[in-house]
């Protein structure tokens, strides 16, 4: 019987969890270990003749040597360099030992500023407040995840970066030379491509294998994600480089970040679409994504007060303010059939944007558009898209398709239409545009008395609950993030005249964007002291909910209101669709669609997470206090919960 040994020190053996965890690294040999670079424990003679388990356990158990300092360098200091000359101001993660050498290096070596490290308990987090991020300050941040596992879970907010069109940089760690990897977790987190799970939506990715080589790629990752139509790009980063010694480092490099200058359309096109608005009873725009600036709202206001057309925004950015009298959004059908010719901007879905679909009893679509209507299509959708995933959206009747970034195509746009607008045409456009102020101003009412229908109900209803926030705001530098149904009333009933009002949708509707984007997005907007509001659906929040964590970690103020209506609520009323179809009745469409029996109380998960939070609010009346507390908290800095529990419209 071997002696008995005393118990190693707590810490070591946590330490020691994850390698005998490992398996692999009980059967190393001392001659295997030296190899490695570790210090050779030798077999202690006393336990050389007894079985192998107790052998294991001493070498296992024996203390470790203090880790040697042997080098003064590190290939992830270069990296941290690389970020730097990027401007890349924050990163986001969630900690793996297979980038430990570039975390190391931006913590101690960069002294975690540009980059500074935002920690987030999810790396879907870190990936979506990198694209809420992107849409608010116009440039990326870096975000870096676990080669296999973390890039798994990253997935979902890369594939609605890449739907969106939003840049992101996006790095994950890997051990590329099998001879290096050592134990399980080292295996199965390696894998000869880790980016191969992401390429169909990532726009363009790479795993340099030097220090130069990560140079060139980080800079052309940056350029290629920031050069319209953009998207996430992805580097794969070996361990090895960023731990190792940096070698050579006089001929190292790092190239020249140039400025990216969208492509304008064609002058000859631009002619003729000019001609064509000018020439038109009813012209009409039809705008998306179009606005990658606060300059791209202003350049649209101008062309459409020149011509007094109608435009339709379809809320994929801030492209044309809400109260303007030209903003016909809210009566699509009824312009689009008067349209004799349509100018669609920057559309992500056009098809969409120009026919009725109903799935209601079988899927029928109907064109809301005249057979004569002269369609036109001004952007980079056609430019740059790929071919598994779908979101390019169904192929639509285009008559005259013009290549060219929307935003920079507009100043010549205006400018030829301005050449062609005579007196005589003026007088009838002030005209044209008249009837639309009306009509807006009709629909502006419309909203603000739709909004009191069920006031004092319980639950709230979604149009009081938007009023009163307004109310509240109105008065700030307030900027609304992320998305929920409830958008369409501050659409309808907030005066959205800023860019950065409102950041757009998710891109790729996939559910858990809206609590970390929103975050990504106030982190934006703190720099600029703007208020910073988003509405929650319940059903998000509880797909990510420590986003909340990291919200008071990083003091990033923002004000969740959550819109607990206790369902996925669209579901549900998918589920009510399909009973009814069969006449079988809509008792059971709570199934597997309700989030109640027990209720989620939000309050006490944001206070749980260190996050100001109240609620649940049932009773309308008690909504503007608890909102006015929740906002002075936000004023103060620190990001706040209010739990609204409303009705499901
Ligand atoms: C990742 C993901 N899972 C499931 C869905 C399907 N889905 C679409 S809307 C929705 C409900 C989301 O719930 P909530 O945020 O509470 O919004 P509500 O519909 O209740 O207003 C779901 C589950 C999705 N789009 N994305
Ligand atoms: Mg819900």
């Amino acid at each position: 019987m071997p002696k008995r040994r005393p118990l190693p020190d707590p810490g070591r053996r946590k330490f020691l969890k994850g390698a005998t965890l490992a398996g692999a690294a009980a059967a190393v040999t001392p001659v295997a270990a030296a190899a490695q670079g570790a210090a050779p424990v030798a077999p202690r003679e006393d336990l050389k003749a007894a079985a192998p388990g107790p052998i294991q356990t001493a070498l296992e158990t024996s203390p470790p040597d203090k880790d040697p300092q042997t080098q003064t360098t590190s290939g992830g200091d270069f990296m941290v360099d690389v970020l730097k000359t990027l401007d890349i101001d924050y990163l986001t993660m969630n900690c793996a030992s297979s980038f430990r050498g570039l975390h190391e290096a931006v913590i101690n070596y960069g002294k975690n500023v540009k980059p500074e490290i935002l920690t987030c308990n999810h790396e879907e987090i870190a990936v979506a407040m990198g694209h809420g991020y992107a849409k608010m300050e116009g440039k990326p941040l870096a975000m870096i995840c676990h080669g296999v596992v973390g890039l798994q879970h990253a997935t979902m907010a890369m594939y609605n970066a890449w739907c969106d069109r939003v840049p992101v940089l996006v790095m994950g760690g890997t051990i590329i030379e099998a001879n290096k990897r050592g134990t399980t977790p080292e295996w199965v987190h390696a894998a000869i491509d880790i980016a191969a799970g992401v390429r169909d939506y990532t726009k363009w990715d790479d795993q340099p294998i030097s220090l130069q080589h990560f140079a060139e790629s980080a800079v052309r990752a940056y350029k290629i994600a920031t050069t319209p139509p953009m998207g996430p790009v992805m580097l794969s980063l070996d361990a090895e480089l960023q731990e190792n010694p940096i070698k050579e480092a006089e001929s190292l490099h790092i190239p020249k970040l140039s400025k990216v200058v969208p492509p304008q359309a064609d002058s000859g096109a631009i002619a003729e679409v000019a001609r064509l608005l000018v020439n038109a009873d009813a012209p009409l725009i039809v705008v998306d994504r179009m606005a990658r600036t606060s300059a791209g709202m202003e350049r649209l206001v101008e062309l459409a007060e020149v011509l007094q057309c109608a435009v339709i925004d379809r809320f994929g950015r801030t492209n044309f303010p809400s109260r303007h009298p030209l903003n016909q959004t809210f009566r699509r059908n009824a312009v689009v059939a008067q349209a004799d010719v349509i100018l669609a901007i920057e559309m992500n879905d056009h098809w969409a944007a120009l026919n009725a679909f109903s799935d209601r009893i079988v899927r029928t679509s109907r064109p809301l558009y005249k057979p004569t209507a002269k369609i036109i299509s001004l952007g980079l959708r056609d430019m740059y898209l790929k071919a598994n995933y779908q979101d390019f959206g169904r192929f639509s009747d285009i008559d005259m398709s013009v290549a060219g970034d929307g935003e920079a195509s507009l100043p010549a746009l205006t400018e030829a239409v301005k050449r062609l607008v005579d007196n005589g045409r003026k007088a009838a456009y002030e005209a044209r545009g008249k009837r639309y102020a009306a009509a807006q101003l009709a629909m502006f009412e419309q909203a603000k008395s739709d909004a009191t229908v069920g006031w004092d109900s319980t639950p709230i209803t979604t149009g009081r609950m938007c009023a009163e926030v307004y109310a509240q705001i109105k008065n700030e530098d307030w900027s609304l993030v992320g998305n929920t149904i409830s958008n369409v009333w501050p659409m309808r009933l907030w005066n959205i005249d800023k860019a950065h009002r409102w950041n757009g949708g998710s891109g790729g509707a996939g559910v858990g964007y809206n609590a970390p984007a929103s975050l990504g997005a106030a982190l934006a907007n703190k720099r600029h002291g703007r208020l910073t509001v988003t509405f929650n659906g319940d059903g998000d929040l509880l797909y990510v909910p420590s986003t909340l964590w990291t919200a008071a970690h990083h003091h990033i103020p923002l004000l969740y209101i959550v819109q607990n209506n206790r369902a996925y609520h669209q579901e549900y009323m998918y589920l009510q669709a399909m009973a009814n179809r069969h006449g079988r009745g809509i008792e059971n469409a709570h199934l597997g669609t309700t989030i109640t029996d027990p209720n989620v109380d939000f309050a006490t998960v944001a206070r749980g997470f260190g996050v100001y939070g109240e609620g649940p609010i049932t009773d309308p009346k008690d909504l503007a206090p608890a909102l006015k507390r929740a906002i002075a908290v936000v004023k103060r800095g620190e990001p706040a919960l209010i739990d609204v529990v409303t009705d499901p419209r």
